[in-house]
């Protein structure tokens, strides 16, 4: 019903008339590249959880297909940041993620003794082939929790606290120090395999009571994650770590995070990134931060796997998950977006992409990733934009190659078609040239537009008309389609 060829006629049929105005060609929609919004750090996953091992397992052609689906911009999402898990416990059994010191070394006071593998269950293999085969530059490392013997409970899982917080007294002593010590050679390990990381996190999920969670996890109030960041921040600086982003506190809900924002005030100077999860509050707003806010989790754990695009708004879909990446960015003020696990075994829709035995699978999640990852590329700014037919979500970035990015969700199913202008290119450049040399967005020359829908996968949509500075496109029904203008 959709094919090339209609639309190329549609669009011959719209330029054929004698003067393109906004009614022949829909409604106007309008890029205002002065009115500026946050900067992106872009989109990512984890293979956290030894999820990196089950890739590794995969023959090398297979593991090659899937590292290109998360990370290549021509043959899958062009994800940017990768989120790593900091291991802490005894052991590797079941998918435990190992610590880099797993025996006590006899108190807070001893100097920990390290047992680095070379491998962190297969997380250095994949960061090293994000970052030096796709070029991804942002790479969060995250620790679940402390090694168990820095904590209250003697145990990595099930809650507990970091001995030497306010309100955790250990017999043992303040760990705080070594925690710092202990973070800061995980990145130095990493740094001699060559790979910069660039953000850093202490907390998992902090609120989960002790008991619910089986695997690594620390409880934290803001007041006791500031009472730590005192520590990390100056142990940081004398490791000439001082470039990583300090990241907080990966709350299992938006609205949690919310509130541990005040407890985190005193320690704001430290502080690089807010952090949060979206299981028990999905994103609601822009949260009172000067920082750059990431949503660093959010995943359909138990629905069944899907790789449908849009049936009846099931918690799988890929047009569901375009939708989720628009309330966060558009609506929440998010500079980054991250599903929780990118390539998996299972039967459930909690990774990107599925290891099925020897087949690897991309959902359409993948793909609503890649419509956004692919064109809205680190250092973008979300930039002003209005006119959009009703029931079509639009959001707009003026990417750092001066490219400006616009994408459509079309809700309804019946096609809207637009007309997509881009203004205040030269005042943009203006208010720009003392500080990024590019950015330049002059006049609309070229467009070129993509499509994802149930039967397209981030197709390229021909049709797509340039005429007086405007492009011309029609947004199919439960389709996302993004176009890309250049000057
Ligand atoms: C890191 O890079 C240096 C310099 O390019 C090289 O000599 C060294 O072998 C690399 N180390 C690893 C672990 O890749
Ligand atoms: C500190 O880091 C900078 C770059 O981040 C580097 O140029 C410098 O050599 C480092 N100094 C030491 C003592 O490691
Ligand atoms: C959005 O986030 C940026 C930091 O990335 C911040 O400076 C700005 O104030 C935030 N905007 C709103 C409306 O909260
Ligand atoms: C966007 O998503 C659609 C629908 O799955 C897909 O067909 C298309 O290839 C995606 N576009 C990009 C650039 O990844």
């Amino acid at each position: 019903m959709y094919t090339k060829a209609s639309l190329f006629s549609l669009w011959v049929a719209t330029t054929s008339a004698a003067t393109l105005g906004p009614r022949q060609s829909g409604s106007t929609v309008t890029v205002d590249l002065t009115k500026t919004y946050q900067t992106m750090d872009g989109f990512g996953t984890s293979e956290a959880f030894q999820r990196a091992v089950q890739v590794s397992k995969l023959t090398e052609a297979n593991q090659r297909l899937a590292l290109d689906l998360l990370f290549s911009t021509e043959k899958g999402a062009g994800l940017t940041i990768l989120r790593n898990g900091i291991g802490s416990s005894p052991d590797m059994s079941s998918d435990h993620m190992v610590s880099i010191a797993t025996k006590n070394p006899g108190g807070p006071t001893k100097p920990l003794i390290y047992n680095w593998d070379g491998s962190d269950n297969k997380q250095l293999w994949i960061t090293q082939e994000a970052v030096h085969t796709y070029g991804v530059k942002t790479i969060y490392a995250d620790a679940w929790s402390a090694p168990g013997y820095m904590k209250t409970t003697g145990n990595d899982a099930n809650g507990g606290s970091l001995c030497g917080v306010s309100g955790a007294t250990c017999s043992s002593g303040d760990w705080r120090q070594s925690y710092a010590d202990y973070l800061v050679r995980y990145i130095q390990f990493y740094q001699e395999a060559n790979v910069s990381i660039t953000h850093v996190g202490f907390l998992n999920e902090p609120e989960l009571t002790e008991g619910s969670t089986q695997y690594a996890s620390m409880r934290s109030s803001g007041t006791q994650a500031a009472d730590f960041i005192k520590i990390l921040s100056p142990t940081l600086d004398k490791a000439n770590l001082s470039h990583v982003h300090i990241a907080c506190c990966d709350a299992e809900g938006w609205s949690d995070q919310v509130g541990m924002l005040g407890q985190l005030k005193p320690v704001d100077d430290m502080l690089g990134l807010i952090t949060s999860h979206s299981y028990t509050s999905s994103p609601s707003g822009p949260m009172n931060t000067r920082h750059r806010v990431w949503q660093t989790e959010a995943a359909d754990l138990n629905g069944a796997w899907t790789a449908s695009w849009s049936g009846g708004g099931g918690a799988g879909e890929g047009m569901t998950w375009a939708n989720n990446i628009y309330q966060a960015v558009v609506n929440s003020n998010c500079s980054g977006y991250l599903y929780w696990i990118g390539v998996q075994t299972g039967s459930t829709n909690s990774k990107l992409v599925r290891i099925d035995g020897d087949k690897v699978t991309p959902s359409k999640r993948l793909w609503a990733f890649a419509n956004w990852s692919r064109f809205v590329r680190p250092g973008a700014v979300r930039v002003g934009v209005s006119g959009a037919p009703s029931g079509v979500k639009v959001s707009a970035f003026h990417n750092e190659d001066g490219a400006v990015a616009v994408q459509f969700i079309n809700g309804g199913s019946g096609a809207a078609k637009v007309s997509v202008k881009v203004t205040g290119g030269s005042a943009a450049a203006a208010a720009l040239s003392s500080t990024a040399g590019n950015r330049l967005f002059t006049s609309a020359a070229a467009a070129k537009g993509w499509i994802t829908d149930n039967t397209h996968d981030l197709s390229e949509l021909d049709g797509v008309g340039m005429a007086d500075g405007a492009a011309s496109v029609n947004i199919p029904g439960k389709a996302m389609v993004t176009i890309v203008l250049t000057s």
